[in-house]
């Protein structure tokens, strides 16, 4: 997969060196292209942004540099690539969008800073992102966030051993509780089944773990219609 950034902080892109991201990069799976939108203005003071018409505070992103970069990404394709604006105001990013997201040969990526972006660059865009309902400084740690969770979606990021088949959200509920040595930690004591290697009785523990934690921890995540009458009675006890 291809991955094209349109910031105006390219530097800010460091955290997807490391781990995993880093391995897929190094195994030419994942390509991140970065463009900093400031390399397309034209004018001697390489403006990115302007006063708001009807006036008001902050400060616009001008559309020429955007589309400039837009340009010059897309010069030579056929089919202009999936591109995605990283705004507040945007739908809000899950694990669903990331399995979709990780279907695409390319995408592009621009993060939005200050009050807004001039409404012009809205025929680049093909959808709109937000990470959640706050608001952060700009979209580039929320593009990050988005490019992580979909880069380890794409076939051959992670190991059989690193799978996301086996965790939080792939079945609709939260993680069991994992333990590593040693058996016995500051008077804490690993459960006992875990240590059985009865696998049909450590399969059942964290089933009810998962359903549990995800109970107590967030009801809002578990569809009542999927659980079979032995989870419910789990669940009263
Ligand atoms: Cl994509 N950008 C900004 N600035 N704040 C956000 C966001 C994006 N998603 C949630 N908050």
């Amino acid at each position: 997969m291809v991955i094209d950034i349109l910031t105006l902080f390219p530097e800010m892109f460091s955290p997807l060196e490391y781990s995993i991201i880093k391995r897929a990069r190094d195994k030419d799976i994942i390509k991140i292209n970065l463009y900093n939108i400031r390399d397309f203005t034209l004018d001697k003071h390489n403006r990115v942004d302007d006063y708001p018409y009807g006036g008001g505070s902050g400060m616009v992103m001008m559309a020429d540099p955007i589309y400039r970069a837009m340009e010059h990404i897309c010069r030579d394709k056929i089919k202009k690539p999936r591109t995605i604006l990283m705004t507040p105001g945007g739908e809000k990013f899950n694990q669903g969008t990331a399995k979709e997201l990780a279907k695409e040969e390319e995408l592009i990526f621009i993060c939005g800073h200050y009050e807004g972006i001039d409404e012009r660059i809205m025929t680049l865009i093909d959808c709109q992102v937000s990470i959640g309902d706050y608001v952060i400084t700009g979209g580039e740690l929320a593009a990050m966030v988005v490019i992580d969770s979909v880069s380890r979606m794409v076939p051959g990021v992670l190991s059989s051993k690193e799978s996301y088949e086996e965790e939080s959200f792939f079945d609709g509920l939260l993680e069991y509780p994992q333990y590593t040595r040693p058996e016995i930690y500051r008077d804490m004591k690993v459960p006992e089944v875990l240590l059985s290697g009865h696998h049909e009785n450590v399969n059942k523990w964290r089933r009810y773990q998962s359903l549990k934690k995800t109970y107590r921890l967030r009801p809002d995540l578990i569809d009542y219609g999927k659980l079979s009458d032995k989870d419910k009675k789990m669940l009263l006890d």
